[in-house]
């Protein structure tokens, strides 16, 4: 695909040719003779750096100029993945950098892989934010994020023997050459403690503290239009060293400050099933929260004046409860450093301040042990019980009952005293988000019934999208010179326009061309695995893929389990005319996660034997991808025939993945949750593969007393494939490694396995029929391509700017 006309000024090949020149020898250090492919790379990103320099300025000074408001977008996780591409293409330089580089004799795609994937995220939360970011610059709206600038982040990992093994990802080995250090932009974050009264107010006296350091990103919307800044923290100690110790000898010792600093920011999601490590990861909310709400407040009053117009300035979005505190922090500044009456405050914090809740799941939403959050942070603990009895003053006038008083309350009492950090980001915003239609709903029905009773105009939905330029233009240009050749060029910068595709969805040319491409992804994603894992894949088979985060809820032993009853059904009747299928999976467990860690096991396991079994003649494949990240999700996806979406229904938010695997012309099997209910009134039913109970049958059958051992006898398929698995077939060094897991299907199966497994082995048969008719899928692959633009975070994004934030 060639590439469209950027808007910003055109920088020719030799133009850019002298530029990586004179900075590979003026910053990186080195000649042409000397240079290494890193180098290069180096070089190169500096010299594109240097292009998006003057489009960052004119952005900021824009903003300035405008007297604007800005939004804040706060952040535990940034999953922003490689920026090489994204910027080249976004700045429409791909054509020329890469004849620069020729003149060299070097391939920009090969420099591309020697990018890091940035640490910065987990799962869809953090892509989403990353996604957001880069809509954000897209639709020319001023904005930041922040977050934390992990030195490890979230761990690599590697499969030891089909085990996960966590190791530290040092993604920052070789420098980033794509940040800028902002030492002047430095706050001092206060912990411990204690509070003091003085005059009429009070003053906290923290017992430690740690300095916060900005450390920017910029970041390029779609040609170019505008660049915005992410800003991470990084933390350091008031002092270095402890001179006079080190002297002394305890040369540890003097560099604890040092280590108890930069521990603040090592690594994503710290374990917390310690005491310490919770602590650790209540240090990391409060450290980026805070250093984010000084640098908002700092802004607007040296640029407005007054604290009290910060609402007509700033719309600080929440991502998640994780910079819940910032409710607190923001207050704080405002009683005590501002001088504003608490009532004042309030309606100021309430009016800038809006939160995204993702997840329903109980255990997901976070809550502190109440005498380490007073022990940490006493000056908000206070501030916290003030806004709380505002509130329950509040719901005691609205006729609540106790118990709904008791739900509302920041702080559970219910057992040991706990600060609930989704009901503080609820009653301190103006605005609370679900992220899909059903995800709403259910917000509305479960974890915040009470609150959204008090409150009833908060709640609002905006489901979740995905950017089209890193999930369709960049990870598939195939696929997008074939759109392009079709409908033209305005889907690329309007993703609804894709629908252009509709009246085409059965013209066997273009069928063909979408196939082709399809093909083609196959064979290099085949190629890759071949290279990486020593596995041979057919890209003839259907290649049906379940990437992301390890959790019983999405259901990836549903999928197991499936897998081994296909197994034995291709092995007990070879004369079938079997649709040849590779399972492909990939992602990442929580380190103390012990069932998702297991499950990662068995695929791995299953995988082992089912590829040296003679008898399935290659029409079945499993392969576990290691290390999973955005990389790798932009090789597979564009590869993928089928979508696995399989979450227990009523558990998935939203989902993302969904989404990019259907716009990338993949169909999915799914149930109807999260996001997967809109994809089907986007694709239309004929257009996706339904099964399984909803989330209203889920919730009535658990409320009923579900027996799963009734849907495993019922079922000859499921109780074979789970006395398979349970008697060690695949597991004969440990027999019963598996035992517990089975069992605990047949003992309760909260996540419904049972309860779905024969709706979707029917869903996958049935797969395998319209697979067989080869001109019905490329039309149901040119639907789903066609009907998916609305997915776009452009779209997502306009809505929050439209809705919440007022910007647009
Ligand atoms: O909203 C982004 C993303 C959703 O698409 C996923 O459905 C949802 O699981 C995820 N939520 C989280 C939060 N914690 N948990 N679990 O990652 O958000």
């Amino acid at each position: 695909a060639s590439e469209p006309v950027s808007d910003i000024q055109p920088v020719t090949s030799s133009e850019l040719d002298q530029h990586i020149m004179r900075v590979l020898r003026n910053r990186v250090g080195k000649d042409e003779r000397a240079a290494k492919q890193h180098d290069w790379y180096r070089a190169t990103v500096y010299a594109l750096r240097d292009e998006i320099i003057d489009a960052w300025f004119e952005s900021t000074r824009r903003t300035y100029d405008a007297g604007g408001k800005r939004v804040y977008y706060l952040s535990m996780e940034f999953l922003i993945g490689r920026l090489l591409r994204d910027a080249l293409s976004n700045m429409g330089l791909t054509r020329e950098m890469e004849k620069a580089l020729a003149a060299h004799g070097l391939d920009l795609a090969e420099l591309e892989e020697l990018e890091p994937d940035a640490a910065l995220g987990n799962g869809g939360l953090g892509r989403l934010a990353a996604c957001f970011m880069e809509s954000l610059a897209t639709l020319d709206i001023p904005a930041y994020g922040y977050g934390i600038r992990y030195v490890n982040g979230m761990f690599r990992q590697r499969i030891d023997e089909g085990w996960q093994v966590e190791l530290p990802e040092t993604w920052l080995a070789h420098g980033n050459p794509w940040e800028f250090g902002r030492v002047e932009s430095t706050y001092r974050i206060g912990f411990g403690g204690e509070v003091v009264a003085q005059g009429d107010g009070v003053v906290w006296n923290p017992a430690e503290q740690v300095d916060a350091t900005a450390v920017d990103t910029p970041v390029v919307g779609w040609r170019g239009k505008r660049v915005n800044t992410l800003r991470l923290w990084t933390a350091s100690p008031l002092d270095p060293l402890k001179l006079e110790a080190f002297n002394a000898g305890d040369h540890l010792g003097a560099l604890a400050e040092q280590m108890r600093a930069e521990s603040l920011v090592r690594v994503l999601y710290p374990a917390d099933s310690s005491p310490a490590g919770q602590e650790l990861r209540l240090r990391q909310e409060y450290f980026f929260t805070a250093a984010s709400i000084q640098d908002i407040v700092r802004r607007h009053v040296q640029y407005a004046g007054d604290i009290r117009t910060l609402p007509d300035k700033a719309a600080i979005q929440l991502n998640d409860t994780h910079p819940s505190v910032a409710v607190a922090e923001l207050m704080r500044l405002m009683v005590d450093v501002h001088g504003l009456e608490f009532g004042e405050a309030w309606e100021v914090c309430k009016r800038t301040i809006s939160y995204t809740n993702h997840t329903l799941l109980p255990e997901a939403l976070e809550t502190w042990p109440l005498p380490l959050f007073e022990r940490l942070l006493p000056r908000h603990m206070q501030i916290i019980y003030a806004i709380n009895s505002r509130v329950l003053r509040e719901a005691r006038k609205a006729g609540c009952t106790d118990a709904q008083i008791a739900a509302i309350s920041l702080i559970d009492e219910s057992g040991e005293r706990r600060v609930r950090m989704a009901n503080l980001a609820f009653v301190g915003a103006h605005s609370i988000n679900g992220v899909a239609a059903l995800h709403t709903e259910l917000m509305k029905e479960t974890v915040f019934a009470d609150l959204h009773a008090l409150y009833p105009t908060r709640i609002n939905n905006k489901t979740n999208g995905v950017t089209p330029r890193r999930w369709l233009q960049q990870c598939n240009p195939g696929l997008t010179g074939v759109i392009r050749d079709a409908i033209g060029d305005a889907f690329l910068d309007d993703a609804a326009r894709l629908s252009d595709l509709n009246p085409l969805a059965g013209d066997a040319a273009l069928g063909e061309r979408v196939a082709a491409v399809k093909r083609a992804n196959k064979v290099a994603l085949a190629d890759h695995i071949r290279r990486t894992m020593g596995i041979r894949l057919d890209p003839d088979a259907l290649f049906d893929v379940q990437i992301k985060r390890i959790h019983e809820y999405k259901r990836q032993l549903l999928n197991l389990i499936e897998t081994v009853a296909l197994y034995d059904q291709i092995r007990s009747h070879p004369e079938r005319d079997w649709v040849p299928r590779v399972k492909i999976f990939g992602g990442k467990a929580a380190p103390s996660y012990h069932n998702a860690k297991l499950i990662i096991k068995l695929a791995n396991d299953i995988a082992r034997r089912v590829n040296s079994d003679p008898s399935v003649g290659g029409l079945l494949k499993v392969v576990y991808v290691p290390n999973y990240n955005v990389s790798l999700a932009e090789r597979i996806i564009p590869a993928a025939d089928l979508s696995e979406q399989i979450s227990t229904a009523g558990m998935e938010a939203s989902g993302t993945g969904n989404m990019k695997f259907a716009l990338n012309g993949a169909l999915t099997i799914g149930t109807l949750d999260g996001a997967n209910v809109e994809i089907r009134d986007h694709v239309g039913d004929e257009n996706i593969v339904i099964f399984g109970l909803t989330a209203e049958e889920v919730a009535a059958k658990r409320a009923q007393g579900y027996d799963p051992r009734e849907a495993i006898e019922r079922s000859r398929e499921l109780s074979q494939a789970l006395s398979t698995i349970a008697s060690g077939v695949f597991s004969p060094d440990d027999p019963d490694r598996y035992a517990e897991l089975i069992g605990g299907i047949y003992d309760h199966d909260w996540f419904m396995c049972a309860a779905d497994f024969d709706s979707y082995a029917a869903a996958q048969r049935a797969v395998d029929a319209r697979w067989t008719d080869n001109s019905g899928w490329r039309a149901s692959t040119i639907r789903n391509i066609a009907n998916v633009g609305w997915f776009s975070s452009d779209r997502t994004i306009a809505e929050y700017a439209k809705e919440i934030w007022k910007v647009l």
